[in-house]
């Protein structure tokens, strides 16, 4: 990747000759050119700045020595090849994990640093008419700087760190705040138990000396969960912050049949992967189809800010009413891990009537993962196929 800087204050980005950045132009991953603006002010006093129109505090940048600059930037390409130019402004789009990613995808960047009161505002029309470089200005975020350059440091930063082979283990990128929606689990590392001088020892949380890593996964990922939503529930979708405790279950309308058409398509991908078959309903049915099964069963849906997230539908088994039939029971795959799906089943065995001396489940035969969980609640699997082809059919005996 090509990125080039122009600044009034080219020393400002000196730190990115260091640490990753800086051995990541050395071993030629990344070319980064610094260029002066001044170099592009003829005149005596390389003055680059001049009172704003219409009067107001501060001055305004000149457009003269920035078009040059440009010219002198988009001169450097071969092929006609053009830099996509960034412009940082207190007043641009958000600069997110997501921009940063659609950022390092670009073979070529510039970016444009302001100072004092900002740009004459021609320079951004030269530069995406005349010069016809896609033109993006960019925000640090909500609070004020005096130019461009810190955002330029941060945004050069987390752009290049993407590019393969600049972060040793690119592994490491994954699990990372922002890359999908949640703040970073805690770190820690020796002695185990830390002695802070203040008299307090600190132990580490002993799920991380386990070795069981299934429990520290969900540890980690139950720490990420009540970070975001302590720090930043606004990266939460409403849906996303749905615990067990206020489970909001009601009964589905007929209106409810696409959505739970759409959920069932996907909570059932990973039953096809297990069981190596997509000859399965809940992948085949038409939203016609489900319209039809709401009028068999009673189902029941969870909806979290405004979206269908979970469902499970019930009836007495036809011709053996002391037996009630839970099926279809399904959670988003992005809230599974969190035990919606116990409470939903609880909620399912709860509306059981009178007379009931079992609950009867289908599962698929190598459904691992949703056996594992019906055994944990109680159902033991029956012999013999169940009641589809590849399935099998549990029980648990109403206490
Ligand atoms: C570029 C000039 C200073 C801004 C008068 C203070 C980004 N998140 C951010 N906050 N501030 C900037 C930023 C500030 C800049 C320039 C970026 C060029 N200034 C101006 C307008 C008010 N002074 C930024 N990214």
């Amino acid at each position: 990747m090509i990125l080039d800087v122009v600044s009034i204050f080219p020393d400002y980005l000196a730190p990115l000759d260091l640490s990753l950045i800086g051995k990541a132009r050395r071993d030629g991953l990344l070319d980064l050119r610094v260029h002066d603006l001044r170099d592009f002010a003829h005149d005596r006093h390389h003055s680059v700045d001049d009172t704003p129109y219409g009067g107001g505090a501060g001055m305004v940048m000149k457009p003269q020595p920035w078009a040059e600059a440009l010219a002198h930037v988009v001169a450097s390409g071969a092929d006609g090849a053009r830099p996509r130019l960034v412009v940082p402004g207190p007043g641009g789009m958000p600069f997110t994990q997501a921009m940063a990613r659609e950022l390092a995808e670009e073979p070529w960047l510039a970016f444009a640093c302001g100072r004092y009161e900002g740009i004459d505002e021609r320079v951004y029309e030269h530069a995406a008419q005349d010069l016809g470089l896609e033109v993006s200005v960019v925000s640090l975020g909500d609070y004020v700087l005096n130019g461009g350059e810190v955002a330029v440091l941060a945004m050069v930063e987390a752009v290049a760190r993407l590019l393969p082979g600049v972060i040793g283990n690119a592994e490491s990128l994954v699990e990372e705040s922002h890359e999908d929606g949640l703040l970073e689990y805690p770190v820690y590392t020796k002695p185990a138990s830390w002695e802070s001088g203040s008299g307090v020892t600190r132990a580490v949380p002993p799920v991380l000396l386990s070795g069981d890593h299934g429990a520290i996964a969900s540890w980690r990922h139950q720490q990420r969960l009540e970070r975001t939503a302590a720090r930043r529930p606004d990266l939460l979708h409403p849906s996303s912050a749905l615990t067990v405790d206020d489970l909001p279950v009601s009964l589905a309308q007929p209106s409810d049949a696409a959505e739970l058409m759409t959920l069932q398509r996907a909570c059932w991908v990973s039953e096809a992967r297990a069981n190596d078959t997509h000859d399965i309903p809940p992948l085949l049915e038409s939203a016609e189809e489900v319209a039809a099964g709401l009028r068999e069963w009673q189902t029941w849906v969870v909806r979290a800010g405004g979206r269908l997230v979970a469902s499970v539908r019930t009836r007495s088994k036809p011709g053996d009413a002391t037996v009630w039939q839970i099926s279809r029971l399904m959670v988003a795959p992005d809230l599974q891990g969190r035990g919606l799906g116990r409470a939903l089943l609880a909620h399912a065995e709860a509306q059981a009537p009178a007379g009931t001396a079992a609950y009867w489940l289908n599962a698929g035969a190598r459904s691992e993962r949703n056996l594992r969980t019906y055994r944990k609640a109680g159902y033991r699997v029956q012999p013999g196929e169940g009641a589809h082809p590849g399935t099998v059919d549990l029980l648990k005996p109403r206490r």
